[in-house]
C-alpha cells in the first residue's frame, strides 16, 4: 500500500526527471502500481482512512512522486457536486497521456496549488490552459481521446508536469505572484 512515506518530497531528482513512456503491453508491476495509485487517492479522499493511514488528501498521483520515472499517472477528481452525482468528476490512470490541443482560454486556481511532493505552501496563481484535448491509453492499452475543462484540466496538467519534471510553483511569478494576465479565467 502507498502512503505518504513513499512520495518523494521536493530537491529529489527523480521530481525533476523526464519520465519515460511505457510499453504494451504493461508489465504485471506496471499495472499493479497504476492500481496502488488510484487506491492511494481513493484513500486520501475517504475522511476514514486518510485520517487513520495520515494522508494528505489528492486527486492526482503521479508514478515520478514514489520515485517511479514512468510516464503513468492517477487521477480522481471527485464530483463536483455530491449531491447529484456520486460519479467522480474524472477517474482514471493515464499511461502515455498526452496533451494534443490547448484552449487559448488560460485559468487558475483560485486557492493556488499544492502538492503531495511539497510540504509547504507555495502562495499564487499558477497558470494553466482552461481546456484541453488529452490522449493517453489506459491499463488495458485502450487509447482515448477526451477533452476536459476547467479543475480536472487544471489538475491533469499538473500531472502531466509531474512527468517532465516540472513543478507547480515553477510557474507562479515570483515577483508578484498574483499577478494576473489579462482574461484568466479564476476556478473557485
Ligand atoms: C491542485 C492540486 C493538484 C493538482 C492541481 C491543483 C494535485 C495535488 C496532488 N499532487 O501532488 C499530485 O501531483
Ligand atoms: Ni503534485
Amino acid at each position: 500500500m502507498i502512503t505518504m512515506d513513499d512520495i518523494i518530497r521536493e530537491g529529489h531528482p527523480t521530481l525533476r526527471k523526464v519520465a519515460k513512456e511505457v510499453s504494451f503491453p504493461l508489465s504485471d508491476e506496471e499495472k499493479e502500481l497504476g492500481k496502488e495509485m488510484m487506491k492511494f487517492l481513493e484513500n486520501s479522499q475517504d475522511p476514514k482512512k486518510a485520517e487513520e493511514l495520515q494522508l494528505r488528501g489528492g486527486v492526482g498521483l503521479a508514478a515520478p512522486q514514489i520515485n517511479v520515472s514512468k510516464r503513468m499517472t492517477a487521477v480522481l477528481v471527485p464530483s463536483l457536486d455530491p449531491e447529484n452525482s456520486a460519479e467522480p468528476e474524472f477517474k482514471d490512470v493515464l499511461y502515455n497521456p498526452k496533451i494534443l490541443s490547448y484552449s487559448v482560454q488560460e485559468a487558475a486556481l483560485g486557492e493556488g496549488e499544492g502538492c503531495l511532493s511539497v510540504d509547504r505552501e507555495v502562495p499564487g496563481y499558477v497558470t494553466r490552459q482552461a481546456r484541453i484535448t488529452l490522449r493517453y491509453f489506459n491499463a488495458l492499452g485502450e487509447k482515448k481521446k477526451i477533452r476536459l475543462k476547467n479543475y480536472p484540466a487544471i489538475v491533469v496538467q499538473h500531472e502531466i508536469d509531474h512527468l517532465n519534471g516540472i513543478m507547480f510553483y515553477d510557474h507562479i511569478n515570483e515577483k508578484s505572484p498574483f499577478k494576473l494576465a489579462e482574461g484568466v479565467l479564476i476556478i473557485e
